[in-house]
């Protein structure tokens, strides 16, 4: 007797806990609450023929953020997907709002391109907590914080150790191994700004002749790369080269040197990172040596990962997109394509 009783409280509890389970598993096409969590504690994204989606966006004051917008705008308008697009004006606290208003908007899913590692990591966790999944575009968040399969679904961008290393690399070979150099640097804290300094440095660790005599951020921006270019200068009038992490600081770089009365690829070297249509142009021009290309264009491989992921599919940490080299021997023929 007493064992049927507890045969059937048994029953009873698994009843009620297949009950639970189901009703944490209901679809959540109403928009009713998170939506169910994938392999990994990520939340899932349903299968259907279309979608809202988030693009967070960090500014939009560079050519570099214009055509990585506008490829993400005509891919989603190309799926016929309702895109809600946010542009943070490089402010974090706004970035981290306009997440917030996505997560209050209920999309499906957000593409995010974080200012920096460490605050718009929080915001990932936000999204998380609400259920909706967050894929990164071209900038990561700090790992310790948050990781690809357990709080985002994947980082696709450029590998910006790399990118650094070639950089120095051409730079080398270009001042034959001797070169005092003024690093301009992205904005600080961001993935970019952080690992292409670390390629660069990498590089030069074992080549005596190659020294960084400055370094200071430019925040990715054309005039503040102008401006801060025009201060180390002053201080540091023997330079014979220059790396800057984008091309915008690259093109403020060469106006500050040519007002300080050099010639910038003859007194002064200038190598960069990104391949925009004013750097190439100044590649042809001679002033600035080379640019290791960074693609924007990420709207038809952003939208493949989202579905891929909606389909179930094992995605790795990282997507990485391949990156081009442009010095005098291409910039002609690369320069129509250009942004
Ligand atoms: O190089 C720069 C932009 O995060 C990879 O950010 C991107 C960088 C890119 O502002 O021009």
């Amino acid at each position: 007797m007493r064992l049927r009783r507890s045969a059937l409280l048994l029953a009873l509890i698994t009843l009620f806990a297949t009950m639970l389970a189901a009703c944490a598993q209901a679809p959540t096409g109403g928009g009713a609450g998170p939506a169910p969590a994938a392999a990994g504690g990520l939340p899932a994204l349903a299968k259907k023929d279309t979608y809202k989606v988030g693009f967070s966006q960090v500014e939009s004051n560079n050519p570099w953020r214009i055509a990585q917008t506008e490829s993400m705008k005509a891919e989603a308008a190309r799926l016929g997907y309702e895109l809600v697009y946010t542009d943070a004006a490089g402010s974090e606290a706004k970035q981290i709002a306009d997440v917030d208003s996505m997560i209050a908007q209920k999309v499906d899913v957000i593409f995010l391109a974080p200012r920096s590692e460490k605050p718009l990591a929080q915001a990932v966790l936000k999204a998380k907590a609400a259920g909706i999944p967050v894929i990164l575009l071209d900038r990561n968040v700090d790992q310790t914080i948050a990781q690809a399969g357990r709080d985002y679904v994947t980082f696709i961008g450029s590998d910006f150790i790399e990118e650094g290393r070639r950089a120095a690399e051409w730079l080398d070979q270009a001042t034959g191994g001797n070169a005092k150099i003024i690093q301009l640097e992205g904005t600080v804290g961001a993935s970019p700004a952080i690992d292409r300094a670390t390629g660069f440095a990498n590089y030069l660790k074992d080549k005596p002749g190659m020294t960084i005599i400055a370094s200071q951020t430019g925040d990715f921006a054309r005039d503040k790369g102008r401006q801060v270019m025009e201060t180390l200068l002053q201080a540091n009038p023997d330079v014979t080269a220059v790396y800057t992490h984008n091309d915008e600081m690259a093109v403020g770089a060469i106006a500050a040197l040519e007002a300080a009365g050099k010639v910038p690829g003859k007194d002064v070297i200038v190598v960069s990172i990104d391949g925009t249509k004013d750097a190439i142009q100044a590649i042809l021009d001679g002033t600035l040596g080379a640019t290791v290309e960074c693609n924007p264009k990420f709207g038809p491989k952003a939208f493949e990962t989202m579905l891929a992921y909606a389909n179930g599919e094992q995605l790795p940490a990282k997507i990485i997109n391949p990156d081009r080299f442009f010095d005098i021997k291409n910039a002609a023929e690369y320069l129509p394509e250009a942004y």
